[in-house]
């Protein structure tokens, strides 16, 4: 079977892939129903659907890393639970022993290298991601103190740090990558290791757009090149503070943007891209299981009158851990980060 079938086909499947597997655990590790609470054996079947999910993009995509670090990311917040890595790898010894059952020699070719290789990662690699806020890089001092005033709940003075910081000459530039961007990350791994909550990470995020939109009269000032980026995040992506600071830059060069964020239907982003003529659309993706949308996303625009001819970047966290895997969705270019989003925008629209 031709690999993109494959994938939707274990899509299709997937509830019953993950009651198999789930089910035997459970006849083969009989401990665990004594070991786990009953919220622990409920989040255990949930994390085979999520095994699940990033499965079925990597074989998509053909891309091993997507699941190997969907694994090590997974490995690390367990270990913070306390749960030992063990039960992980046969969780996923498991979900391979389902998988091998329903494709056979689809398994075996286009399944197995993949699982075989998280397996291997999970085994060699020690996971402890390290903290995005280190001594010696730029603005690090700032980053730290802003993020502690967030993190004491007082967005005032994080605001006034920054309002500070732009008029003591800082390049917004600068503020929204080594400041925003990385205690943005910074938020996220602290609450992989579980030193916040979800509440703290929403007040700080929310904070930070707050903030972010405080300097707007700085950024809307440059005068417009002509060349208008749609930019949206996917389908059911949330994530959507990454596609704002690439719109924001963007508008800091002289680009103009059009920015829909989060959780836009495929429908109207087609529209929209008549609408506001653009030149270029701009795709992010941070959750690894939306790859897939991304693709039909790109696909849809392409068989859509007018469709061939825009130019269409993607980015997010899956491209930033697979850098080929622009290539797979259909997409003409991908950029790490805002800034050189920035130089890729001004290179396609050259390109047009
Ligand atoms: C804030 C946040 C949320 C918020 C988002 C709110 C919002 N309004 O955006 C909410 C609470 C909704 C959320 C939800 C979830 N989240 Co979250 N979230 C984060 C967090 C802490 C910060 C995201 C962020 O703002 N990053 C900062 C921006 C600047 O970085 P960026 O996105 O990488 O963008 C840069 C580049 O990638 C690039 N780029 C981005 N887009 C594009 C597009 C183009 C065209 C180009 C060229 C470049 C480009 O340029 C950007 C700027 O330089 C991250 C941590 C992290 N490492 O990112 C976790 C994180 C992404 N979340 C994670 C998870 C697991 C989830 C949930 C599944 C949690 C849950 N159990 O519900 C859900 C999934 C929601 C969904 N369906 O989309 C994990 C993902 C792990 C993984 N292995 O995939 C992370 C990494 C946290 C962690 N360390 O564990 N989350």
């Amino acid at each position: 079977m031709e690999r993109t079938l494959l994938s939707q086909k274990i899509k299709t499947d997937r509830e019953l892939i993950a009651t198999n597997t789930f089910e035997l655990q459970m006849a083969k590790m009989p401990e665990l129903m004594k070991r786990y609470s009953a919220r622990q054996l409920d989040k255990t079947q949930q994390d085979i659907r999520y095994h699940i999910q990033f499965l079925i993009e990597a074989v998509s995509a053909k891309s091993p890393v997507l699941f190997a670090n969907y694994l090590l990311w997974l490995k690390e917040i367990l270990d913070n639970l306390g749960l030992p890595p063990e039960d992980l790898k046969m969780s996923i010894h498991y979900l391979a022993d389902t998988l091998r059952g329903l494709y056979g020699a689809d398994y075996e070719q286009d399944i197995a290298p993949i699982i075989n290789d998280g397996l291997q990662k999970l085994e060699i690699t020690e996971v402890h991601t390290e903290t995005f806020l280190k001594a010696g890089l730029a603005h690090t001092e700032l980053a730290k103190r802003y993020l502690a005033a967030l993190l004491t709940g007082d967005r005032h003075q994080a605001n006034e740090m920054i309002q500070a910081a732009v008029k003591s000459g800082i390049p917004i530039k600068e503020i929204y990558l080594q400041v925003f961007q990385n205690t943005q990350y910074e938020i996220g791994r602290l609450w992989q290791i579980g030193q916040i909550t979800v509440a703290q990470e929403h007040y700080c995020t929310a904070a930070s757009q707050f903030i972010m939109a405080q300097l707007y009269p700085y950024i809307f000032t440059v005068p417009n090149q002509g060349i208008t980026v749609l930019a949206t995040c996917v389908g059911r992506e949330l994530h959507e503070i990454g596609l704002r600071m690439v719109t924001d830059l963007m508008e800091l060069s002289g680009l103009n943007t059009y920015y829909l964020g989060a959780n836009v239907p495929a429908g109207s982003i087609i529209s929209a891209i008549k609408e506001q003529q653009a030149d270029i659309l701009a795709i992010s993706a941070t959750m690894t299981f939306h790859v897939s949308e991304v693709k039909a996303l790109i696909d849809q625009i392409r068989t859509t009158e007018g469709g061939q001819d825009i130019k269409i970047m993607v980015g997010g966290y899956p491209f930033n851990i697979d850098g080929n895997l622009w290539k797979h969705v259909g997409a003409d270019g991908y950029a790490a980060d805002s800034e050189t989003a920035v130089l890729l925008a001004y290179d396609l629209a050259k390109r047009s």
